[in-house]
């Protein structure tokens, strides 16, 4: 297909391309298949290695930043070992979060910018070195508008086929070569160790209504090892993501493309992927419309997913960054999402719709003991931000010169 699509471009025709009818039943690829990593060009790598180890060694602080290419490609094993043999603190974006666990001693925070811990944020952007393994993506949402204050000059992005010094690009050095490589470094220092960080405290009492400063913490507690939490774009991602997680737990998001509807028939295809993790699916109601007859499917193939879907009356991020929240844009068609399960086949999944946080924590455990499914709405204020979308919106008030 590829082929016919590149000869249509280059010849600026039409092309025709017939899909045989039993195509669908082929297996996308052979299970003996392995994919092959190129190998490095040596003396590139070598070339490389000996800037990274000496610009490390001059640095007076060392940061190392993580891409979602290491999960990816199933590197995770691998970026620990390097970041331990360098013996450095190192960060996530909110689009890479957990690929190495938030326990280990030398995490320190999610980076966003402005909206990061202060700590964190001085400790990338005070870094000599910043070393990007995998390459980080730099967009609106990974900077908080972008507020973050990054000198690129000081950035050595290993990217997956070639390595970025300032201007300077390296090619044919691989992301997994250059991972060995910097594992056998010897760490010059005592090794960096973070202050330990617990979960967010549960807060609230049980006759309260649902406040993201409520809500956002109970997610955290719920997660737990072995669970992949799939989150949609939209407020849900930027509460879920600055939130430190239980070990274990995996995150699968999209902040970089950002299509809202991906969440729910993606969850749906990683529950079937791997049915030994279970699968929790964060979504806003206004994305969730788009693709909600995925809950049918998972109902129909067995995928004991757990869904929860914020209502909060419409697209509350698309109020929180326009300049007018009221546009008719953001409001929707005002379904009866705890119904939909039923309405779709999954005759026998635990649902609910909850206006407290006493009812929240009952669905949480009902839905997490359900065989077959469980689906939660939970009812939020139509203003009632995470505080990263809190910070997104002030100041982007500032900008557009409304008050906030
Ligand atoms: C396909 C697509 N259409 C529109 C958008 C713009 N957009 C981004 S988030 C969003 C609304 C999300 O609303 P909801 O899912 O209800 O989450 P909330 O922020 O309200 O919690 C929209 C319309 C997009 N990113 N992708």
């Amino acid at each position: 297909m590829e082929r016919v699509i590149g000869e249509a471009r280059r010849c600026n025709q039409p092309a025709y391309i017939v899909v045989p009818s039993d195509h669908a039943l082929s297996a996308v690829m052979s299970a003996d298949v392995k994919p092959i990593v190129p190998r490095s060009n040596e003396v590139a790598l070598q070339n490389t290695m000996t800037i990274i180890a000496e610009r490390a060694k001059n640095a007076k602080s060392l940061v190392v930043m993580q891409a979602f290419t290491i999960s990816r490609l199933g590197l995770q094993k691998q970026a620990q070992k390097a970041i331990e043999a360098l013996g450095c603190p190192f960060v996530t974006t909110l689009m890479e979060k957990c690929i190495i666990d938030e326990s280990h001693p030398q995490f320190a925070g999610v980076y966003s910018g402005a909206a990061s811990d202060p700590k964190t944020r001085q400790i990338v952007e005070g870094s000599d070195l910043v070393l990007d393994l995998g390459g980080v993506n730099l967009n609106d949402i990974t900077t908080s508008a972008y507020s973050a204050r990054l000198d690129l000059s000081r950035f050595i992005t290993v990217g997956v086929d070639d390595v970025r010094i300032g201007d300077k690009v390296i090619a044919n050095v691989r992301l997994t070569h250059v991972l060995s490589e910097l594992a056998k470094l010897k760490p010059t220092s005592a090794p960096y160790r973070g202050t330990p960080q617990g979960l967010a405290p549960v807060n609230g009492s049980r006759s309260d209504t649902i406040t993201m400063a409520a809500l956002y913490p109970r997610f955290a507690a719920f997660l737990r090892a072995g669970d992949t939490v799939v989150l949609e774009t939209g407020s849900t991602s930027l509460g879920v993501s600055p939130m430190r997680l239980p070990d274990g737990v995996r995150v699968e998001a999209q902040v970089l493309w950002g299509s809202i509807g991906w969440a729910t028939p993606a969850a749906f295809g990683i529950a079937l992927a791997d049915p030994g993790r279970r699968t929790i699916l964060i979504t806003g109601e206004g994305a969730h419309q788009l693709t909600a007859n995925g809950i049918g499917d998972m109902g129909r193939f067995g995928a004991n997913v757990i869904v929860f879907v914020l209502n909060n009356g419409g697209y509350m991020i698309e109020r929180a960054l326009e300049q007018n929240p009221d546009w008719t844009y953001n409001d929707i068609a005002p379904w009866n999402y705890a119904e939909l399960p039923k309405a779709l086949g999954c005759a026998h999944w635990y649902t609910a719709r909850v206006d407290t946080l006493g009812e929240l924590d009952d669905a949480m455990k009902a839905a997490r003991a359900s065989k077959t499914g469980g689906y939660v709405e939970i009812i939020g204020g139509q203003m009632d931000m995470p505080p990263a979308l809190a910070f997104a919106h002030s100041r982007l008030a500032e900008l557009y010169g409304a008050a906030p």
